[in-house]
Formats: structure tokens, sequence, C-alpha cells
């Protein structure tokens, strides 16, 4: 049976099954063969969306709350500065789709701009806190049908069939485009025109390129909550892949390429040692690396290009004072 959740139905596209109990299997067997084949492969690297089990999760909401990282706080001072302006310019639309929407705090500042919005699709892989945001998010916005889908967001094929007719706003917030290489934020971009179609409007935060001064303590803060984050990983590992794991082996690094212009975070081996996933041994050297992710910066300029590339028209653009952070609207003619 599905979980019950208040005035809200969590439809799953990419399963069959939904019960509760089978969607984690799905999720752990997702997990299983992206840990295989991370660990087989050298370099090794295992994709960011394995982040978000609840305990990534609620770390990674913890990272929002710190001094160093601020992403999250600029971002939700610009949405309460120029809210109003924003909603303008996004136009009368009666569907918001958010793609990796998290938990969704941001939405209701929005939401509220908005003020017309009446059907809500959040799109995330972290099943749990989707429910829960929805549930946060039902409370605080009446009469608004919430129709999440526990999906990749970058795979998206299909909107539920209630938001299909009318005309679409998109939301993409936190940066989290930044976790694309270039060609697959292109990729999704022309996804985007798709699900939302002709007449939409696309708000999307977007971190700008700055001094790594600034950039590396908000991904290796004083309190090691990223380094928690990021060793939970291994943690994740050992809890459902019945791993060995001794994580205190392991490290946290970030670092500015700035080649790429973006920020890499990565466990590296304090040891030379061996650890057994699922029946397998693996030996790492010490100082060997598993790339955990990708946070891709942009100027201005450079991420108007992007839009354009794949079919979108740069419309506006807020930024704070201190330049730290960028909220795009696009528009789709
Ligand atoms: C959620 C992907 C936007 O890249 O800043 C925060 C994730 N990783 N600290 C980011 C993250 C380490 C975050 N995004």
């Amino acid at each position: 049976m599905e979980r019950e959740i208040p005035h809200v139905e969590v439809e799953h596209l990419a399963r069959s099954s939904t019960s509760r109990a089978s969607r984690l299997d799905t999720a752990r067997g997702e997990f299983a063969q992206a840990v295989l084949a991370a660990f087989a492969r050298k370099p090794r690297s295992l994709p960011c969306r394995f982040f978000y089990d609840a305990r990534g999760s609620a770390l990674f909401e913890e990272i929002t709350q710190l001094e160093e990282y601020y992403p999250t706080r600029v971002e939700t001072a610009l949405l309460e500065a120029y809210g109003a302006e924003i909603a303008e310019r996004m136009g009368h639309a009666r569907v918001l789709v958010e793609f990796g929407s998290g938990s969704s705090r941001k939405t209701s500042l929005l939401l509220s701009a908005l003020g017309h919005v009446t059907i809500y699709v959040p799109i995330d892989v972290a099943g749990e806190s989707l429910a829960e945001a929805a549930e946060w998010l039902s409370e605080r916005h009446d009469g608004l049908a919430i129709r999440p889908l526990v999906d990749d967001f970058t795979k998206t094929s299909t909107l539920p069939v209630v938001a299909r007719r009318s005309r679409k706003v998109g939301f993409f917030s936190g940066s989290t485009i930044g976790n694309l290489a270039h060609a697959e934020a292109h990729a999704f971009l022309v996804n985007a025109t798709r699900l939302l179609g002709r007449g939409a409007a696309f708000l999307i935060g977007v971190d700008l390129k700055k001094d790594p001064a600034i950039l590396i303590p908000a991904y290796n803060d004083r309190r090691g909550v990223t380094a928690a984050f990021n060793l939970n990983l291994l943690e994740r590992i050992n809890r459902e892949l019945g791993g060995d794991v001794d994580v205190g082996r392991f490290a946290h690094d970030a670092i500015y390429d700035e080649p790429h212009g973006r920020i890499e975070m990565h466990l590296v081996s304090l040891a030379r040692q061996t650890v057994r996933v699922l029946g397998r041994e693996f030996r790492f050297a010490k100082g060997e690396r598993i790339h955990t992710e990708n946070s891709h910066k942009y100027s201005v300029d450079g991420f108007q290009a992007l839009a354009s590339s794949a079919g979108w028209t740069p419309a506006d653009v807020w930024i704070d004072q201190d330049q730290l952070f960028s909220l795009h609207l696009l528009r789709l003619d």
C-alpha cells in the first residue's frame, strides 16, 4: 500500500509497482549497481544523486543553514526581495513544475508571489523528502493540488495528465543545474522545453563564478557538515549494501577546478585498504580518490548562452549586491 499522505498522491512513472517496500528495493538496486560500476572503473566516481537518502537529505538541510554556505540564503533573499517582480515577469499560469525540489521551502515563497497556481508538480529522486515537502506545502497553500513525481528530473518524459494542457511555469532552484556537466545541462534544458511547452516561463537559480576563497569554504565548512554529507555515501554503502567500509579511513575534500569552473567533491582514501561491498573486494591505494560531485559555476553571459543554445530566450536576471548568486528567467515563445 502507498504510504498515507493527506491530499497527496505520489505518482510513479518510472516503476510499475507503487508499494513503498518495493520502491525502496528498486532504489537499493540502483544504488548497488551504481556502486559496483563506480568501484570497478578508475578513476572512481559516483553520481551525486545518491547523496540524498533520508540521512543525506537531512545533512543537506543542515548545510543550507551554514554560515559559509551562501547559495540557499542568497537565493531565498532574492525571492523575498524580488518575488512580486519575478511573479509579474513569469505571468499567469495554473501549473508550476519544480525540478529537484528537495524540501520545497523556497517554493512556498514563489507560490505566494505567483498567487494563481492550482497544480504543483515537484519532481525529485528523494521520495521521502518529497512526501514530507508535499505535506508541508499543502498545509500552507490552501487548495493547491500537489502531484509529486519520484523521478530523476533529467529523464522525466511526461507530466501528470492534469498538468498537460495549461500554460506552465517551471522552477529549478538551488543551482542544482550546476551538478550537471555542460552537455547534460544542455540536454536537460532541451527536455524542459518539451515538458513545459510553448509560452512557458522558467526560473532557474544559478551559482555565480567567484573568488575560490568564498567558494571553497562553502563546500568545506568548519563544522564538518559537508564532510559528513560526503562521507554519508560510504555509510549508505554499509547500511544498504552490507559494506564493511571503515569510514574513518576516508576524508572529505573539496577543490575548485578553475578551467572547468566547478567545485569538485572527493572522498580520499587515507590508507591502502580493501573494502567489501556485496561480496566483492575493492582495493584502494593510499590517496586514491572517489569523485562524488561536480558543482558548476556560471557567469551571467555563460548561462544565458547555454540557455539560448537549448532553445530558451533569456528574459531577466536578478543578482544580489555581492554578486554571489543569480536567478534567471527564461521564456519559450
Ligand atoms: C544541491 C547541488 C546545489 O552543489 O551546492 C552542497 C549540493 N554539495 N554542498 C551544491 C552540495 C555540497 C548543492 N546542490
